[in-house]
């Protein structure tokens, strides 16, 4: 959002502000005042103009400028109605150079989970992308996903889901999948050049659009939520565990329905089954197999219903 367009919403959000003072206050015309207002008319946002002046009525239930109006994260965000993927379109503004960056969609037509997977992402769910240039080496990247699940599971709860991690990239309602994550990256061995981090919240989505087994939603779990505060919850909840590597751990086992639980881990050439013991830095869950302990870095996770052997989350 323009600077200005920030600075007007700040003042007429507590209280009227006349045209001729928002004019002096940020040293533009009121003609330019009146264009900016109209601007952020068409954006949604409902201002009122009475005698005192312009007041802001309300703020819109979602989109870029609605997102970053109050948000306490050092992030812009890029909204689309609809996009291909947000993971691309951040891909691209990485080649830009930009960053710190959020693409921000209501609907994407050809969303991507890991290894190609599809992704459905009808309108109303929170589809987004994060750019960021972490100055950590390219082995760290595996943390960033886990704080991005952290991050997602604490703005669920905090609209009253039930929500637990998955390792490495899933959150879970009720064993049932509201949100995964996929972290793509480009750097060199001691620098990560840019990282993308794309989460896929099904929001105010219904669950028999989600083509997937096992998917739910936050209207199926709570009813449909204000997505703007979902989403800021989420992206400052991601800006201050990005902010201290060292927090994300404890932070993820807090969170995490996959400990203590039985696991079974395909990875691209073997299978692990044993009980999920721990979860080490940057991203590794431990598991206790009857030959021991092993440590996977990456794969797809089922949790067994004790010992036989019967998956009760996909
Ligand atoms: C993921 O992959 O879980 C990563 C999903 C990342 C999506 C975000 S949305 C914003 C950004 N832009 C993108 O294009 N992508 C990211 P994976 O662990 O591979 O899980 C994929 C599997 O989840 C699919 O094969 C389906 O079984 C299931 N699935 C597909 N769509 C789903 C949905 N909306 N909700 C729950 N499960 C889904």
């Amino acid at each position: 959002m323009q600077e200005t367009r920030r600075a007007i919403l700040r003042a007429i959000d507590s209280g009227p502000v006349s045209g001729p003072d928002l004019a002096d206050r940020l040293g533009i015309s009121r003609a330019a005042v009146w264009k900016h207002v109209e601007a952020l008319r068409e954006d949604g946002f409902e201002i009122g103009s009475g005698e005192d002046g312009y007041r802001l009525d309300s703020v819109p239930e979602f989109g870029g400028a609605a997102v970053e109006f109050g948000l306490n994260a050092p992030y812009t965000i890029e909204y689309h109605d609809t996009h291909t993927s947000t993971n691309e379109r951040a891909r691209e503004l990485a080649t830009e150079g930009a960053e710190n960056v959020v693409v921000l969609a209501d609907e994407q037509t050809g969303g991507r989970g890991r290894l190609d997977r599809r992704w459905a992402s009808p309108s109303g769910g929170i589809w987004l992308s994060v750019l960021l240039r972490p100055d950590v080496p390219a082995t760290h990247a595996p943390a960033f996903t886990l704080a991005a699940a952290v991050a997602t599971a604490r703005a669920v709860r905090a609209v009253g889901g039930e929500a637990s991690i998955k390792w490495p990239n899933d959150v879970l309602v009720g064993g049932d999948k509201i949100a995964g994550i996929l972290t793509e990256m480009e750097g060199e061995a001691d620098r990560i050049s840019w990282l993308v981090v794309g989460i896929g919240l099904n929001a105010n989505v219904d669950p028999p659009d989600l083509p997937a087994q096992r998917a739910t939603s936050l209207r199926a779990v709570v009813g449909d939520v204000n997505r703007r505060g979902v989403t800021q919850s989420l992206l400052e909840a991601l800006a201050d565990l990005t902010t201290d590597l060292d927090e994300i751990l404890p932070a993820w086992r807090e969170l995490s329905g996959t400990l203590g639980r039985r696991v079974r881990i395909e990875t691209a050439d073997s299978t692990v089954t044993g009980e999920a013991v721990d979860v080490r830095f940057p991203g590794a869950l431990v598991v206790e197999t009857e030959e021991g302990q092993t440590e996977v870095t990456t794969g797809d996770c089922e949790h067994l219903r004790g010992t036989s052997g019967t998956s009760d989350s996909g």
